[in-house]
């Protein structure tokens, strides 16, 4: 058994998220779920992180494993390229909500439909916030940034319903600033085999505090009885809370639905026999003999 201190995930990079940002929480979540996991028999070196653009990709710079810094909107297809042509490798991407439910949504949508085996977590802020606080699709009606100077007119955007919708087979809600119970979803979702979404609730301290009005009113789905294999059920709390601010609103916070299907991989395997990739390529010969592999 391999036991590693959480710590020896950091790196040298100078962290400039603000301080109090949500993203310190989901990023000390994923360096323990990380640990825990190794401990647990998982190879570290297998490990492997995709990234947006925006402030939430900046874990990238402070998570110590393998990872590629996609692009803005892309972590989905990036993080499917990467598992197909080599399965053995552990994937997760961190993403924006601006990345996941704007630019990126039809990836999301098609990556649960194919119950990609990897883990798909989003720092869920509710504005784009590298870029300075503009709505996204789950900012409440309502919000004033700088692109809704009056006041968003449209409803959000609801993902864990979208999720739901879409075919995914483990679907999630975490709170940011509860590093504990995000660990234990982080490590659910990484064992669960298909699409794992964990849409998380990221306060971001300077365009959109959400912090006081969550904390009032979150609620835990195991504590209320909650069967996560009841799709209908899981369907009606995520009906519950639709990312507006409505004050009368309770939010189930945890895991709606976790089943068991074919993933995108064994559908590949059994269409496709030789879809992988050669290993060990040697990229100069390939070049060299304008080899196609
Ligand atoms: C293809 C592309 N589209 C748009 C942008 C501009 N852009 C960079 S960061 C960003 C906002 C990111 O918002 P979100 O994904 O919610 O991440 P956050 O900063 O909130 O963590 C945008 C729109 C870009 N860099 N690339
Ligand atoms: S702007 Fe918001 S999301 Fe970005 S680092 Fe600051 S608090 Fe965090
Ligand atoms: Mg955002």
């Amino acid at each position: 058994m391999v036991k590693i201190d959480p710590k020896t995930l950091n790196t040298y990079a100078e962290n400039t998220w603000c301080p109090g940002c949500g993203n310190f929480g989901i990023l000390t979540a994923a360096k323990n779920a990380i640990a825990r996991l190794v401990e647990e028999g998982y190879p570290l070196n297998k490990f492997t992180l995709v990234s947006g653009i925006g402030c939430h990709a900046k874990i990238y710079d402070y998570l110590n494993i393998n990872g590629f810094y996609s692009i803005h909107g892309r972590v989905l297809p990036t993080a499917i390229g990467i598992k197909l042509s080599n399965p053995d490798l552990i994937v997760i991407g961190f993403g924006g909500d601006g990345d996941t439910y704007a630019e990126g949504t039809a990836h999301f949508i098609h990556a649960a439909r194919y119950n990609a085996d990897i883990t798909m977590v989003v720092h869920n802020n509710q504005v784009f916030a590298l870029t300075t606080g503009q709505a996204t699709p789950t900012s409440e009606r309502g919000y004033r940034g700088k692109s809704t100077p009056d006041g968003k007119w449209d409803e959000p955007m609801n993902p864990i319903l979208l999720a739901l919708t879409a075919g995914a087979t483990f679907v999630a809600r975490a709170y940011a600033y509860d590093v504990k119970r995000l660990t234990d979803i982080i490590v659910e979702a990484v064992k669960h085999r298909g699409f794992s979404f964990v849409d998380v609730i990221q306060p971001c301290v300077t365009f959109h505090n959400v912090a006081p009005y969550v904390k009032e009113r979150m609620y835990y789905l195991d504590e209320a009885g909650h069967d996560p294999s009841d799709f209908e059920a899981a369907l009606r709390r995520a009906r519950e809370w639709n990312y507006n601010l409505d004050p009368d609103a309770k939010i189930p916070m945890g895991i709606f639905y976790k089943v068991e299907k074919q993933t995108m991989e064994e559908g590949y395997d059994r269409k496709v026999p030789y879809y992988r990739v050669e290993r060990n390529v040697d990229w100069r010969k390939v070049i060299a003999e304008k080899r196609v592999v």
